[in-house]
This record gives C-alpha cells, sequence and structure tokens, in this order.
C-alpha cells in the first residue's frame, strides 16, 4: 500500500534539502491545499520539518486572455474581417465584440487603412498577411514557455488580458527531530504509563492552546427572562422595590372595584377577563375600606360625584385572572397608606404575567408580561411623571419621546408614551401612563397631598424587537425553537 501522503513527504525531503510545497504538488500530482493538511499533521508530530512562509508571484490568463488564446487578438479579428473590397468602419465595428479596441490596435500595427478616396470611405488591409503575436505570446503564457520582456507583460496586463497571482507556500527542510516515518503521538498520559516509567520512552501530542474547549452542556435563559433582568436592573438602579407578584389569581375588587374600575366596565366583561370557576369567590377584603370604595362607586366623595350605580359585592367578590399588574399596586398603596408608621413615600415596580381574554395574532396572546413602575410622594405632578419616563427610557437607549392624552379609569391625567426607536428608525407606542385618581388613593388612606404616578408597558413588545422576533409564537409557546433560546445573544437594551 503506498504511503500515506505525510511520509511521501518526509521521503521527498529524506533525498531533498528543501522543496517548495507547490512543487512537491506538482510532483505528486495534488492540490497544493491537500499539500498544506500533509504539513499541518507532521507539524503536530513534532519538529520533523522546518516550514518556512513564501509567496510566488506567478502570471495567469484572465477569461479575456483565454479567449483572445482560443479566437486572436482582437486587431487580428478585425484585419480578418475586412473583405478583399474593404468595408465601412461603422459595418466593421458590427463584426466582433470588440472591434473598437481591435481597430485601433491594428491600425497602430499599420495593418489596415482607412481609403477617403471613395464614398463611404472604406477600411481595408494594407498587407497581405499579419503574425498574431499576441495570440502567440498567450499560447507561450498558458504552456508555461513564455519569457517575454517586461513591456510587453505590462502591455498585455493593461489590457487585462494577463493577471498576477500571488502564491503563499512553504519551503520545507528537515527539522531538528527529522525522521521518515510518524510515530504515534500518544494524546493521553496513563496511570499505567506513570507506573511502568513507559512515559518516558513514548510521543504526545502537544497541546493546542489554541482549540476552541468543547462547548459545557448549560442551560439557556429565555431572551424574555434576558430583557426582564434588563428592566429589573433599571428599576434598581433608580430606587424602586419590587412588589410581590405572586398571585396570578385575583379578586375583581382588587383588580377593578380599588381601582375606581366601575362594575358595567366592558373590560369587566367575560370577553376582556378570565373569571375563575374554582374558587370563584374571594370574601376576605379590609371592610372598613371596601365600604369606602362601595360609597365612592356608587354616590362619590372626596370631591367626586362617583358612578352613580348601585354597587355590589357579589361583582367584587368574583375571582379572576389578573387584567393587570396595577391590581398589586393597588394591594401595596394600600398597604403603604395603612402601614403602622404612618404614609412613607415610595417607589415599587412589578413585571409579571396578565391575562386578557383578547384576539389572538402575530403580536398578542391571551397573556403577556406588563411591567409597571408607581411613584408615591408629596406633591407628585405630572412633570414629575415625564421626568420619570425620560429617565427610565433613556436607560433603555430611548431618548425621544412624545405624549399623547388618553383614558384609564384609574388614571387623570393618562398618557400614551410614544418613542423614536433608533432600530425601527420610527415613532412607536411604548407604554401608558397616568397620575392615580383621587377616587383611588383617598378611600385607602393615602393623606390628601400625596400623589401617586405610575406608567406600564409590555415585556414582550421590547423583547420581539431587541431579538428581531416578528411573530410572537416563534418567542413563547409549543413551537418555539429552543434553538433561539440557546443561541439569543446577552441583553442589552442600551445597545443596539
Ligand atoms: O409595551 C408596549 N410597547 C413597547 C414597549 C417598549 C418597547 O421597546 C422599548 C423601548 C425599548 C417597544 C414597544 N406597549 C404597551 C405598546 C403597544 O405594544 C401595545 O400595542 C400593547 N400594549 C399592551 C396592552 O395591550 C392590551 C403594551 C401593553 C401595555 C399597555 C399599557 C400598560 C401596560 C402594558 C399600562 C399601564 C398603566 C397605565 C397607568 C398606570 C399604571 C399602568
Amino acid at each position: 500500500m503506498h504511503p500515506e501522503l505525510t511520509e511521501r513527504i518526509l521521503q521527498y525531503l529524506e533525498s531533498n534539502d528543501s522543496v517548495d510545497t507547490l512543487d512537491l504538488a506538482t510532483h505528486f500530482g495534488l492540490d497544493h491545499q491537500k499539500i498544506i493538511g500533509a504539513l499541518k499533521s507532521i507539524q503536530a508530530h513534532g519538529d520533523l520539518v522546518v516550514a518556512e512562509p513564501t509567496a510566488r508571484k506567478t502570471i495567469e490568463l484572465t477569461d479575456e486572455g483565454k479567449s483572445v488564446k482560443e479566437q486572436g487578438s482582437h486587431e487580428a479579428v478585425v484585419y480578418a474581417n475586412i473583405p478583399e473590397q474593404g468595408i465601412a468602419q461603422a459595418s466593421l465595428m458590427q463584426t466582433s465584440p470588440n472591434a473598437k479596441v481591435g481597430f485601433s490596435k491594428a491600425m497602430s500595427q499599420g495593418w489596415i487603412l482607412v481609403d477617403k478616396s471613395v464614398n463611404p470611405p472604406l477600411v481595408k488591409r494594407k498587407v497581405d498577411k499579419i503574425v498574431d503575436s499576441v495570440k502567440e505570446n498567450l499560447i507561450a503564457i498558458a504552456d508555461g514557455k513564455a519569457d517575454l520582456a517586461a513591456n510587453v507583460l505590462a502591455d498585455y496586463k493593461k489590457r487585462k488580458l494577463l493577471q498576477e497571482i500571488t502564491t503563499k507556500s512553504f519551503i520545507l527542510t528537515k527539522g531538528l527531530e527529522f525522521a521518515t516515518t510518524l510515530t504515534k503521538l500518544e494524546t493521553d498520559l496513563t496511570v499505567d504509563m506513570l507506573a511502568s516509567g513507559l512515559w518516558k520512552d513514548l510521543n504526545f501530542k502537544a497541546y493546542n492552546f489554541d482549540a476552541l474547549g468543547a462547548a459545557p452542556v448549560r442551560g439557556h435563559l429565555h431572551p424574555l427572562l434576558k430583557v426582564r433582568t434588563e428592566f429589573r436592573q433599571i428599576f434598581l438602579e433608580m430606587g424602586f422595590a419590587e412588589m410581590p407578584t405572586n398571585n396570578y389569581v385575583e379578586s375583581s375588587f382588587w383588580n377593578f372595584d380599588a381601582l375606581f374600575q366601575p362594575q358595567q366596565h366592558p373590560a369587566r366583561d367575560a370577553h376582556d377577563t378570565f373569571f375563575i370557576n374554582y374558587p370563584s369567590k374571594s370574601y376576605k377584603f379590609p371592610q372598613d375600606y371596601l365600604q369606602r370604595v362601595k360609597e365612592v362607586h356608587s354616590h362619590g366623595g372626596y370631591g367626586s360625584q362617583g358612578y352613580g350605580y348601585d354597587w355590589k359585592i357579589e361583582e367584587a367578590q368574583k375571582n379572576l385572572l389578573r387584567t393587570h399588574t396595577t391590581a398589586v399596586s393597588a394591594r401595596m398603596l394600600y398597604k403603604l397608606a395603612n402601614s403602622p408608621e404612618g404614609f412613607r413615600p415610595a417607589k415599587y415596580f412589578s413585571i409579571d404575567k396578565v391575562f386578557r381574554n383578547e384576539t389572538l395574532d402575530a403580536t398578542h396572546l391571551a397573556e403577556f408580561h406588563q411591567v409597571e413602575g408607581v411613584v408615591a410622594d408629596v406633591g407628585l405632578t405630572l412633570g414629575d411623571l415625564i421626568g420619570t419616563l425620560y429617565e427610565f427610557f433613556r436607560k433603555l437607549g430611548i431618548t425621544q419621546l412624545e405624549f399623547k392624552p388618553a383614558y384609564n379609569p384609574y388614571t387623570e391625567p393618562s398618557m400614551e408614551i410614544f418613542c423614536f426607536h433608533p432600530g425601527l428608525s420610527k415613532w412607536i407606542e411604548v407604554g401608558n401612563s397616568g397620575v392615580f385618581r383621587p377616587e383611588l388613593l383617598l378611600p385607602m388612606g393615602i393623606p390628601e397631598n400625596v400623589n401617586v404616578i405610575a406608567w406600564g408597558l409590555s415585556l414582550e413588545r421590547p423583547t420581539m424587537i431587541k431579538y428581531g422576533i416578528n411573530n410572537i409564537r416563534d418567542m413563547v409557546g409549543p413551537k418555539v425553537d429552543l434553538k433561539m433560546v440557546e443561541e439569543g445573544p446577552i441583553c442589552r437594551m442600551d445597545h443596539a
């Protein structure tokens, strides 16, 4: 069996002091890359050879040069296309694709002339025969037999008939550990080798410190969780404390009534809300607070005329899947107002799931994560809300905001928030916000001189934008491609 290419190279080097890998490729009739691969394998076995990098400039025919080598030079083609009686120049230009260049070259060679004694003037042959030296030279170059003057080579390069190719290769010479065979390289040092002393006579494969380590088997965070961490970090940097949102099931009282949302509001309809069959009702509410809520809905108070309807506890007792995390904000504000130490300013945030019985589409499911920020302090104004929003979105890499008046049952004034998204290069809606109404705060016992500003957005929309996901089902649900999770890059909301 004829030896491995590696040993054939070593045997060739045994009887030659040095050799260029390009010449080896020619000698063995193999592609140069095969020689280089065998060289790498030899080098992995120790210092058997020394490989000095070198580069060789060779001249090769371009595609146009190959065409001229076959068809003849452009000037020779033009000469051949001129009939005995001559031809009008315009007609001659139609006879070949490079007739214009050929005509000019043939005139400068003295092969043709223009007879102006006739009308129209005719192009005629000036000599009986020609020697197409360009074609002959290109054939010689292609056969590796040409020895052309530099000015001729320069002219052919200028005419794009030739191109200069630089080919990198190696000059091989014998190394300190030269041998004509490759000894087996051990890859593992075993206990037996150490105990017997055998290791002293063995050759070990050198460590390849450039090799990439095997990717450790590990878990991967879902893009939503990466974005949630970014949002959480932003809130924490801004001094907000996270609210306890570990209750998907909520009573209608905290989800709607405490937020001054009337019991006949369409959002409280089963078409928009998931009500719970079991346990269908909650019964434990702060009774004094519940009475104040009932009063403010039905008869008003605190300067409000209320809604003037017959408020029913049975509606407030209905359990549901919370439709917003503002229900948690309501619980937290009630607790803040009734803290044993009395009211103290606070900044809260929440990021958790909410559920809405909505029409599903490419960007909406029946559940999403709401991100909410709440600030309670003496004398807060809409300006404080706007300033807080600018700071919050600045940390997300967004600096251009616009606000549009809106309506929420629990905030007045309310504003939709829009931003110019640099990544999308367009204005997009990024959330909603407002100042909680007195009809919400005062029944809780929040002091009259305290205002509460709040805003909300989703987690899914920024995540889909950040990770270039167009359909929400490619991000959440049973059809998610886990490679998307594994390969998702780290998330920096303020960087592209
Ligand atoms: O998230 C939304 N858009 C958004 C947010 C961020 C973003 O990228 C970041 C800048 C880097 C890109 C887009 N929206 C709110 C706007 C729209 O996507 C909207 O179509 C969908 N909205 C959800 C509700 O849909 C039924 C997003 C969700 C939303 C809307 C309002 C609130 C919370 C979530 C709120 C509130 C609120 C208001 C006042 C007081 C307390 C809470």
